[in-house]
């Protein structure tokens, strides 16, 4: 691989604000779903600095999803995730979220298991015109443990109800499901913001459970 530097950073080069000295708690997150559902595009589009992404020009190992190339949105679709891709946000003075975007390939899925290790929760990025193509994610998310939201990627495919999308997905009414758009900063922000604060409730909820007391309500602040 001969660079793991994006070419088409979401940010210039020179911006690169560095890390507040307040910034006392780190989440690392990954962006998880089937191939070409817009993982590197969520995290290019969010990322405060230049995102690392691991891209490259899709070769004959890509054959199998050829068939997807008819699809709207993957029809320009020439380079494809061979690691990981890597970015950071600020949520506000204290909460840093590290992201990690997942190679979507098959070829790759078994960088995966390392890639959660770690992970407080995840994103499963799905194509609504492609639902199938989550499951594997979410089969390993739940393998791990690891907590996870769902997010239907505007690709102008067909409309599905929520129950529908659960449905065919199989996941519990709890598990946050919203639509985005991952080439969109303030949707995309906002898919992290709704997975942060289902942890921050997980979380609450379980201590309420350890010590039997009742479960604060959490928010996240939302700074730009
Ligand atoms: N219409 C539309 N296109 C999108 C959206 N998000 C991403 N795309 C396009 O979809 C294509 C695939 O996006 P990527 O970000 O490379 O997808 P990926 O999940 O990282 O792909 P792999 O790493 O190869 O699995 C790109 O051409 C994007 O420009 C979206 O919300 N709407
Ligand atoms: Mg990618």
């Amino acid at each position: 691989m001969d660079s793991a530097t994006s070419e088409r950073a979401a940010v210039p080069s020179t911006a690169r604000p560095s890390l507040a000295s307040t910034a006392d708690n780190g989440l690392k997150i990954v962006i998880v779903g089937g191939f070409g559902v817009g993982k590197t595009t969520m995290v290019r589009s969010v990322s405060e600095i230049r995102p690392l992404n691991t891209e490259e020009t899709m070769t004959r190992a890509g054959e199998g999803i050829d068939e997807l190339a008819d699809l709207d949105g993957l029809r320009r679709k020439t380079s494809t995730t061979v690691a990981f891709d890597f970015g950071r946000i600020s949520l506000d003075a204290r909460s840093v979220l590290y992201l990690f975007g997942a190679p979507g390939q098959e070829r790759f899925w078994f960088l995966w298991d390392r890639l959660f290790s770690g992970t407080l929760g995840a994103v499963v990025l799905v194509d609504t015109r492609r639902l199938a193509d989550s499951w594997y994610a979410i089969d390993r998310l739940e393998h791990h443990g690891t907590p996870f939201i769902v997010a239907c990627n505007d690709f102008g495919g067909p409309v599905h109800t929520e129950e529908q999308i659960r449905e065919a997905l199989d996941i519990s009414p709890d598990v946050p499901l919203v639509e985005c758009d991952a080439r969109d900063r303030s949707s995309s922000k906002y898919v992290l913001i709704t997975l942060v604060e289902y942890l921050h409730g997980l979380s609450a909820r379980r201590l309420a459970e350890a010590t039997g007391a009742a479960a604060p309500e959490t928010a996240v602040e939302t700074g730009s």
